[in-house]
């Protein structure tokens, strides 16, 4: 990507041309160290580090020009936000980047320190003026989910010209699916008033069948990612989840399609990026936002191969489709609310489902061990990878927690432990 060509859309945006130049060149060396350094990639992979290449220039581009035909963009951190009812009203729903650290000092004067680093990334994006996807968003979504996110949209709000708070259920009871049942309604209407679009039967099935097909793309990966050898890393795997959030939805299937066609025939011929017999592992826990590759790179840097992710980056976040049998808005909206209602977030209590699914994650995907991944200060994951361990454990399927952030001083202490843990798969 040009830096000059795209210069004059960022600085209409309101960025800063310096920190934006520095945060573009940790990021173009990271993805380089870590991406492009890969042996064996599928060539379906060129497509997603295209994107990546040009994630603040031409993806933003088409943003802009969607903007200048009066459609509108909506920025969101969270899997509960319905990207089928943002298409259904001709808009685009872009995931806001939470997987750096960035303006750290700026952001300590706003949240306490022992904020999750995910919640202060948020922040640090904003106060630096380095995210192109924030700025160009007509309306930023917030949802009332751990503390964490909750208290801090609260100071979000004065700094974001427009955002909408959605408040979401915390336990899986009757009130709480009315809860979400009510909330959706009401997103619904705020979204038809920020695009001047009335929403109809036709035009939500609409979204839901784009969304739904993006979906059925990361079924058919996850499906072959079972196989050993495996025919894709899980760095390449996790980056194809990230993109989820940011690429043209019906561009994103087609281009994840095509990959597939290519692993299929990896395990056809029984061709894998690592050795087979080389150690499984499912990753649990938090969600990874580009760019936190961290965690990942340095499993598969040890010896082992990530299988899966128990993550709203990855299956928590695409598990089941909407249903779209329904014949009213009334009924696919409906459809929508029991889609989400599944979703397993550790802000639910009691949360039982999260443990079976990672069982069965475990099991289905062959995997050796389980490593959990919590972000230091986030309460729910953490709270939850104990049972989650014993669970595991009880069932001999090795674990192993990981606690941490998006610094890299524990990295050599991480690679230790993951070390240690993968030869004891071996
Ligand atoms: S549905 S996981 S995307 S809320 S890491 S900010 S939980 S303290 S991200 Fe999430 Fe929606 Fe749930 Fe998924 Fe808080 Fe923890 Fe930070 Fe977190």
């Amino acid at each position: 990507m040009s830096k000059e060509a795209y210069r004059s859309m960022w600085e209409g945006l309101g960025l800063d041309p310096k920190a934006h130049d520095a945060l573009l060149d940790v990021l173009g060396k990271a993805y380089q160290d870590i991406y492009l350094a890969q042996a064996q990639r599928p060539d379906g992979m060129g497509y997603f580090d295209f994107v990546m290449s040009e994630v603040h220039g031409l993806r933003i581009k088409e943003l802009m020009d969607e903007k200048a035909a009066g459609k509108k963009v909506v920025g969101s951190f969270c899997v509960f936000v319905p990207e089928e009812i943002v298409r259904a009203v001709d808009a685009t729903l872009v995931g806001l980047c939470t997987g750096a650290d960035f303006a750290m000092e700026e952001v300590e004067k706003l949240l306490p320190r022992n904020t999750c680093a995910l919640i202060k990334s948020a922040f640090g994006f904003k106060a630096g003026q380095v995210c192109p996807y924030l700025e160009s968003a007509d309306m930023i979504v917030g949802e009332n989910t751990c503390d964490g996110k909750k208290k801090s949209y609260e100071v979000l709000d004065g700094l974001v010209p427009n955002l909408y708070v959605m408040d979401l259920p915390q336990t899986k009871s009757p009130e709480g699916r009315q809860l979400l049942s009510a909330e959706y309604a009401r997103f619904k209407k705020a979204m038809e008033d920020l695009s001047g679009v009335t929403l109809d039967e036709e035009r939500l099935r609409k979204g839901i069948e784009i969304v739904n097909n993006k979906r059925k793309a990361i079924h058919r990966l996850a499906g072959l990612r079972k196989h050993d050898p495996a025919a894709i890393s899980g760095l390449d795997a996790l980056l194809i989840n990230q993109v989820f959030f940011y690429d043209d939805p019906v561009r994103y299937t087609e281009s994840v399609h095509k990959i597939c066609d290519e692993l299929e025939q990896r395990n056809e011929k029984g061709e894998g990026v690592f050795p087979k017999g080389t150690p499984r592992i499912l990753l649990s826990g938090c969600p990874m936002a580009v760019p936190n590759w961290k965690l990942p790179w340095i499993i598969e840097s040890s010896g082992a191969v990530i299988v899966g992710e128990e993550s709203c980056v990855g299956e928590r976040g695409t598990r089941n489709l909407t249903k779209d049998s329904g014949d009213s808005v009334e009924a696919l909206m409906d459809a929508l609310v029991e889609r989400a209602f599944q979703i397993d977030c550790a802000i639910f209590t009691p949360n039982p489902d999260r443990l079976h699914h990672i069982e069965d994650m475990a099991r289905e995907y062959k995997a050796d061990g389980v490593i959990h991944y919590g972000l230091q200060f986030c309460q729910p994951y953490i709270t939850e990878s104990m049972p989650v361990e014993k669970a595991l454990e009880d069932a001999d399927i090795p674990t192993l927690r990981i606690e941490t952030d998006y610094s890299m001083e524990d990295v050599g202490q991480l690679k230790t432990r993951i070390e240690a843990f993968v030869e004891q798969l071996q």
